[in-house]
């Protein structure tokens, strides 16, 4: 049923990187963007695939790599609701690339593919599914040509229908991918492929209806928001969403730096959320000019935001994503509690080892506020909070995240509204939150809009933001190591449990610093060993994490 002499022509046309093992992270495949081809290749059947498996459904495929350098590019499978690849696929993805990257014939690869979809009873004849593809990329310079190797077979061999977006933000192609499916399924089909512009119209809208719903005179608290888009993707898009014709924020407002998108080198570099938030530093092209106003920084796809500001002694003050956490619990439960649901529905945030120790005991002691801490990756986080919440808020210390709310949040709220007298403020405040928040994956954009819009409803500067708690001195370093793999966690990645006996120095240590906290963790991303380190006396910092650091090496 398949074009065998098709697809061996294709494979050998476009496989042309071999040998390199590849590994599907919790990023996905992320390398060289030289070394991607084979990789894109196989990727782009193994998404036809897990779409013929779930009938044809829309599976979206994200070609991107993030933070990363402008020399690397990656790719990453999204599930037709939008979330990322079913985690029991990941291995199919990784044994059919390191096939085609480690066969010396076409039939090697081809037995690999063909025991695939015997495993996974998939029916590639059956005439009435056509498998349905949306792929998206971000702005750099190799994403074109990996576009190709992706896509080549799709139509020509497995006939399927190629939705292709050109340049978008991941989060973009999440949200799409789960509309377009809404769509199928909803018969919407004069409709059906829902587009960039659908994502613009529908979170413009749903900040323009929360913004209005108060009387702010259609002005944000700061006098200005600088954002910086880490010369990637956000840069273009976000022009495009502020460019909407309703938008209510006065455009001098909002300025935009870091914007060039078209200049391949510049991409993330001495600019972006990561490159703020690891050096605790203004991005380059931004000078402490005015200290009243607001600053944020997108990673190169723009589903990672960070904020900042200046005091009036220049000093750089970082409100990273356990500052967004607490902001939205803060704003969310007394909401709740004016809408006198605070018993019915159940809100609570989810954070990693990472989150600062003063961010988790301001939620759990100020704001009376759940918290679960999971292991780092945002499939954790992101699980963690749509299982055990009504409204689950999870941020990555690094600004990725989101707020995910339940089928009995939008049910309760839509029964309190319909009553007679069920239109108060805080209902409708709700629901137009709800909206507002990108509920498929984090988006700098949706994110950003929301901090606005709380920001503005609580009357809040950036500096009373910051105060709400403040961050104990903490340090992440990286140490490379012979072997990585030694070092195996328990308890949410929050303890060692081999090496055997390095855990009770690490606690011995711990036991000597006021405030101390500190955790070991194989890298997922890097051949590297992380060590956080946190306690209270700023001076001590250093000397409590070479410790640490002295156990590992
Ligand atoms: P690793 O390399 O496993 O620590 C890093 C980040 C995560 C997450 C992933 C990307 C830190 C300490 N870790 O993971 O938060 O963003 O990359 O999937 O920042
Ligand atoms: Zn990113």
């Amino acid at each position: 049923k398949i074009d065998y002499e098709q697809l061996r022509k294709l494979y050998d046309e476009t496989c042309r990187t071999k040998n390199v093992q590849y590994s599907y992270g919790t990023a996905g495949f992320r390398t060289l963007a030289k070394d991607l081809d084979t990789v894109m290749f196989t990727t782009g059947i193994l998404a036809v695939l897990r779409s013929l498996k779930l009938q044809g459904q829309y599976v979206g495929v994200m070609i991107t790599a993030s933070h990363n350098p402008y020399q690397d590019n990656g790719v990453k499978i999204v599930e037709p609701d939008g979330s990322m690849l079913l985690a029991s696929w990941e291995p199919y993805a990784m044994q059919l690339a390191n096939a085609a990257s480690f066969a010396t014939h076409f039939e090697e690869f081809y037995a690999e593919l063909v025991k695939l979809i015997e495993l996974e009873k998939i029916d590639l004849g059956a005439s009435n599914v056509a498998p349905h593809i949306v792929v998206g990329r971000d702005s750099r310079e190799s994403s074109p040509y990996l576009l190709r190797c992706l896509t080549s077979t799709m139509a020509s061999v497995f006939h399927a229908r190629v939705l292709d977006l050109g340049c978008v933000t991941t989060p973009q192609l999440h949200y799409i991918t789960d509309l377009s499916n809404r769509r199928e399924r909803e018969g919407d089909s004069a409709l059906a492929a829902a587009t960039e512009q659908d994502y613009y119209s529908f979170f413009i809208g749903a900040f323009n209806e929360l913004f209005t719903t108060y009387d702010m005179e259609k002005r944000l608290s700061v006098p200005k928001l600088f954002i910086d888009t880490a010369n990637g993707i956000g840069g273009p898009q976000l022009k495009k969403l502020l460019a909407s014709k309703d938008w209510v924020v006065p455009s001098d407002q909002i300025e935009i730096i870091n914007d060039k998108s078209d200049v391949p080198k510049l991409l993330n570099s001495e600019c972006g959320a990561d490159y703020v938030k690891t050096n605790q530093r203004l991005p380059k092209g931004l000078s402490p000019s005015s200290f009243e106003s607001l600053y944020c920084s997108f990673d190169g796809d723009a589903d990672r935001v960070v904020f900042y500001y200046v005091d009036s002694e220049l000093k750089f003050h970082l409100l990273d994503g356990d500052k967004i956490s607490t902001l939205f619990a803060k704003f969310l439960s007394k909401q709740l509690e004016m809408a006198n649901l605070e018993r019915s529905l159940k809100i609570g945030v989810v954070q990693t080892a990472y989150a600062n120790g003063s961010s988790t005991a301001y939620i759990k002691d100020t704001l009376h506020c759940p918290v679960s801490c999971t292991k780092t990756g945002v499939k954790h986080l992101h699980h963690e909070a749509a299982t055990q919440y009504d409204i689950g808020i999870y941020f990555e210390a690094n600004g990725h995240g989101t707020i995910i709310f339940s089928e009995k949040f939008h049910q309760t709220i839509e029964s309190e509204l319909s009553k007679p007298n069920g239109h108060t403020l805080a209902l409708k405040t709700l629901s137009c939150f709800a909206k507002l928040i990108n509920q498929t994956v984090g988006d700098a954009m949706s994110d950003m809009l929301a901090v606005l819009a709380t920001l503005a409803i609580l009357k809040m500067a950036p500096m009373n933001w910051d105060e709400e708690y403040k961050d104990l001195p903490n340090k992440l370093v990286k140490c490379i190591v012979p072997d990585r793999s030694i070092f195996q966690t328990t308890d949410q990645e929050r303890k060692l449990q081999n090496p055997v006996g390095l855990q009770s120095k690490i606690d011995s240590v711990i036991a000597k610093y006021p405030m101390g906290r500190s955790f070991v963790r194989a890298s997922g991303t890097e051949d590297a060993v992380r060590v956080y380190a946190e306690c209270q006396d700023m001076s001590k910092l250093d000397q409590f994490c070479n410790e640490i650091v002295g156990y590992v090496k």
